[in-house]
């Protein structure tokens, strides 16, 4: 049998991870052969409650879980592992302005990226899902200096299957009919959902609020932010990056930026349409772009600039 991957998940003992974990462990990304160890990051406070996420996932007794580690120290928690999913972050408090947001994750991620090149695996992977996500990710891989920045990606799927979901609602086909939804640039409320190349029966294009505010609905509805659906994202990304794109379809992720690709400046962690082989993607170059499209994608860069030069005032250098 195969070696057991070793996968760390950060923000452990939060709500994503609840049910990120379970799905890791009984194999529905890394396939029915391939057998894990799983490492929990949390904060010290936490332990206790991490402590029983561990013992939950003892007790589910899954024959490809080999071993749990629950950990507050990242440099145990990333040693030599092959994949990073962090999704713990500083949550924003009321009355928290944006900048101080920015200001603690940034920190959070210089030490965090610092850790992981220390320990890691050098062909690790790691994807960046806590907020705000492209520019933590950005962070990260700056600190993780003998990593390559390609390595690293971060969460935009849950934007694109919002948005495969709605069109295929509205079509009324199945969810699966709908492929190659676009989400261009920040997972933020200046992302641009585009249709415009997505594969379906007939035309129609999804309306690009519902997607960018889909994440404020359901906290309004539930009282907490979404979980199982971006825990389910979290997965298809990291399936995909392990396994691949199909042929003819690409996905969205953040990546980096190389200043040669629609217009976007060089050094941000954008989302693009990437195919992706052998755990390694690519730009879809090539893309017609409208005035509208074009005016949308300049919007969310010219935030994601705005958010790194932010930022990288905060960091050491
Ligand atoms: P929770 O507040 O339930 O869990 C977060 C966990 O992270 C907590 O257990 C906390 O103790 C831990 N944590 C904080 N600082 C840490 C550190 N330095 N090291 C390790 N762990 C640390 O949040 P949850 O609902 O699970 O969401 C987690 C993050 O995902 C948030 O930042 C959220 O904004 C972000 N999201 C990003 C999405 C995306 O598409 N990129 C979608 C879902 C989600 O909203």
């Amino acid at each position: 049998t195969a070696e057991p991957l070793r996968v760390c998940v950060t923000g452990a003992a939060g709500q994503i991870a609840y049910s990120l974990l379970y799905q890791l462990a009984k194999g529905d990304v890394f396939g029915q052969d391939q057998p894990v160890i799983l490492i929990l990051l949390d904060i010290p406070v936490m332990m206790g409650a991490l402590g029983g996420v561990a013992m939950e996932l003892q007790d589910c007794a899954l024959p490809l879980l080999k071993e749990t580690i629950a950990t507050d120290d990242p440099k145990v928690a990333f040693k030599d592992i092959d994949l990073a999913i962090m999704v713990g972050a500083m949550p924003r408090r009321e009355g928290m302005l944006r900048k101080d947001l920015l200001k603690a994750n940034v920190k959070i991620f210089e030490v965090q990226g610092k850790a992981i090149d220390e320990v890691a695996k050098k062909d690790v992977r790691v994807v960046v899902v806590g907020n705000p996500a492209n520019t933590n990710c950005l962070v990260m891989s700056q600190y993780a200096k003998t990593i390559p920045k390609e390595n690293f990606s971060c969460l935009t799927r849950l934007d694109q299957n919002r948005a495969q979901a709605q069109i295929a609602a509205r079509l009324n086909v199945k969810n699966t009919e709908v492929r190659n939804v676009i989400i261009w640039g920040n997972h933020s409320s200046t992302q641009f959902p585009d249709a415009s190349h997505a594969k379906m029966t007939n035309g129609d294009s999804v309306t690009e609020r519902t997607v960018q505010k889909r994440g404020a609905a359901v906290i309004a509805a539930r009282k907490f932010s979404s979980a199982v659906s971006a825990a389910k994202a979290i997965c298809d990304h990291v399936r995909d990056l392990w396994n691949g794109t199909k042929e003819g379809e690409w996905t969205s992720m953040g990546v980096i930026s190389d200043g040669n690709s629609y217009g976007v400046p060089d050094n941000v962690m954008y989302s693009f349409p990437v195919r992706i082989k052998n755990r390694k993607w690519e730009f879809v170059n090539g893309l017609s772009v409208s005035d509208f499209a074009r005016s949308k994608m300049e919007a969310t860069a010219n935030e994601l600039v705005e958010e790194r030069d932010t930022a990288f005032q905060f960091l050491s250098t």
